[in-house]
């Protein structure tokens, strides 16, 4: 290339390169003293659509007059999600997500909980156990243990993490189990050991979900039932129950996230209380974003 074309070419390019960053505010680190919205194209990341977490961020969007100014909740996955978290981290740059702990995002990444004065996710909540009615009197054993069942956040964080590391989650829940006896022991004491009697258990193949339901239906294999479990959409899993032809699940976040279903199919469950205590749902951001600390701040700053 002959030296005068290339210094030619070297000058459009600086001047360029410029215009194209400054339209792709995207790919830029977070600034703290320029407008969040334009930096995020008005969207927060989110998970699959059944979510409860997702129908609660629509109310948040206009509780907080974000949807008239033009913010978006985008439908994804939850490892589409956390793989565009991982990404903007690396970059530190600003987004906004749908979060909730116990998950392992809280432990791999620096983020933190936007404040929600309006309390539309609600402050704290509880996972329960839901089983068809007659349960009760039809397997009195696997009621019992399903009734007992109970574990925390940093127990349940422990089979989620290393089901991310990519352990199978039945191996994952068998090692949780053994390295649990005290706890499971608890849930299981005196109740009579079944020879193969079938049990189904529906879940949502999200990843406290897949934590809980696989270290269950061990308990209950190991009890001697032959256990299925099921994934499928969240709305199934709570009309299994009702009809019948699932036997229990234990993904019901209350009292907000899966509380439409919860008043939907009320009086067609039995409802057996929390299996863990002290969960959490709400938009989230990474720690860098050091001026946003409340959903009010997406409009404001
Ligand atoms: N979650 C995880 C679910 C419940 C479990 C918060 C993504 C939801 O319905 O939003």
């Amino acid at each position: 290339m002959k030296k005068q074309k290339f210094i030619k070419l070297f000058l459009l390019a600086l001047l360029i390169i410029p215009i194209i960053s400054a339209c792709s505010s995207q790919t830029a680190p977070f600034n703290s003293k320029e407008k969040l919205g334009s930096q995020v194209n008005y969207t927060i990341t989110g998970i699959d659509a059944g979510a409860g977490i997702m129908s609660s961020t629509q109310t948040a969007l206009k509780s907080y007059g974000l949807e008239k100014n033009n913010w978006q909740l985008q439908t994804s996955s939850t490892a589409a999600m956390t793989s565009t978290l991982d990404k903007a981290i690396q970059d530190k740059r600003p987004i906004v997500v749908t979060g909730w702990q116990p998950h392992w995002m809280f432990t791999k990444y620096p983020i933190k909980f936007l404040k929600d004065p309006k309390n539309v996710y609600g402050k704290a909540e509880h996972i329960n156990t839901v089983v068809r009615k007659g349960l009760k009197t039809d397997k009195p054993e696997a009621y019992t243990i399903l009734d007992r069942f109970h574990w925390n956040p940093t127990q349940m964080s422990k089979v989620m993490l290393k089901v991310n590391d990519g352990m199978d989650p039945n191996k994952a829940a068998k090692q949780w189990i053994k390295a649990n006896p005290k706890l499971v022991n608890e849930w299981t004491k005196g109740v009579k050991k079944v020879h193969g009697q079938s049990l189904k258990m529906t879940y949502v193949a999200w990843d406290s979900e897949i934590a809980s339901t696989n270290v269950i239906a061990q308990v209950l294999r190991n009890q001697g039932y032959k256990v299925t479990i099921q994934a499928m959409e969240i709305q199934p899993v709570w009309a299994s129950i009702a009809t019948g032809a699932a036997d229990a699940q234990v993904s019901a976040w209350l009292p907000k996230t899966s509380g439409l279903f919860y008043k939907d199919y009320k009086g067609r469950f039995e409802d057996l209380g929390p299996n863990l205590q002290g969960a959490k749902v709400g938009l989230a951001v990474p720690k860098y974003m050091t001026n946003i600390n409340s959903i009010e701040d997406l409009k404001n700053k």
